[in-house]
């Protein structure tokens, strides 16, 4: 794929670290020593293997609060126009709004992450024009009203209705399919057992023929099957990382870049080792 001029080869998985630019992770957000803080944290996510950085200025946790488009604009953009230059890597800009879209490809943002998979007004014009790769991800409601008691009759069924869905809103708007990968949404308006069984069923997602970019880093259906808190998720993460390229997924969003990149690397080696016949060769 093209982001904006860097390259981004979806012939291997490859890991999209979370740099988040919210008051909570870098003090302050938008001051000069939070953005240097965070400037540094995407640049050694880049060491440590990953291949997109995931810039994002609003927290899309069950509960978060919603935060107004200057307020973003302000947290994300400073830290996208410093790195963008300096990292080899495409950066994606994690955002809902059309504004914020606009602003962080002009910094430099070669990628747009969606998690409302372009459902505000004005996002698919916004995208089009942008000509960077989206990701269309699905969610049932709003992070503030998602988890409350979600239903589904069959869910791995109807996030593939979903996103099929988004996806010939963006082809009628002029997104063309080469633009796009898709995200099943973990976490976002489903319960444990939703969760788990959209995971055992991935594969049928990535028959889809997109890119399938995933993420589980942290979240509470690990919490939740192990009994773990969040600073104790990283182990049980990896493993639900390792099973999504198994079945075909392309991208993990993690936090923890090192451990995930090793693991989808071996993985991808034991997958495709049958169209390996010049050796083992990951890096
Ligand atoms: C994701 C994702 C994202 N997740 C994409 N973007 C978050 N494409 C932010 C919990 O249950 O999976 N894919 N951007 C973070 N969102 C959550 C959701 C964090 C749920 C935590 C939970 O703990």
């Amino acid at each position: 794929m093209d982001c904006a001029g860097k390259p981004l080869d979806l012939s291997r998985p490859e890991v999209m670290g979370i740099l988040n630019i919210t008051p909570d992770s870098f003090s302050d957000g938008g001051d000069f020593f939070s953005t240097n803080r965070a400037v540094e944290r995407g640049r050694a996510m880049v060491t440590e293997g990953a291949g997109i950085i995931d810039i994002g200025g609003e927290s899309s946790r069950p509960g978060a609060e919603p935060v107004t488009e200057q307020e973003e604009l302000d947290r994300v953009i400073p830290v996208i126009e410093q790195l963008a230059p300096v990292l080899e890597v495409p950066i994606s800009i994690d955002t809902r709004k059309p504004a914020v879209m606009r602003a962080a490809v002009n910094a430099g943002a070669g990628m747009i992450n969606d998690i409302n998979a372009l459902r505000e007004p004005g996002a698919i014009e916004a995208a089009m024009k942008t000509g960077v790769p989206v990701c269309l991800m699905h969610m049932r409601g709003t992070p503030q009203t998602m988890q409350d008691a979600p239903e589904y009759t069959d869910v791995v069924e109807e996030v593939g209705q979903f996103l099929q869905e988004r996806i010939l809103a963006c082809l009628a708007g002029g997104i063309s399919r080469d633009r796009l990968l898709l995200d099943p949404g973990f976490g976002f308006g489903k319960t444990v057992v939703h969760n788990l069984q959209l995971l055992n069923q991935l594969h049928k997602l990535a028959a889809f023929g997109y890119p399938l970019l995933v993420g589980f880093s942290r979240k509470s259906m690990i919490g939740a099957v192990m009994d773990l808190d969040i600073d104790n998720r990283t182990h049980p993460g990896i493993a639900l990382a390792a099973l999504a390229v198994w079945q075909g997924a392309h991208i993990v969003r993690s936090h923890d870049v090192r451990a995930t990149w090793q693991a989808i690397r071996m993985c991808a080696a034991v997958r495709d080792v049958l169209d390996n016949r010049d050796g083992v060769k990951v890096r």
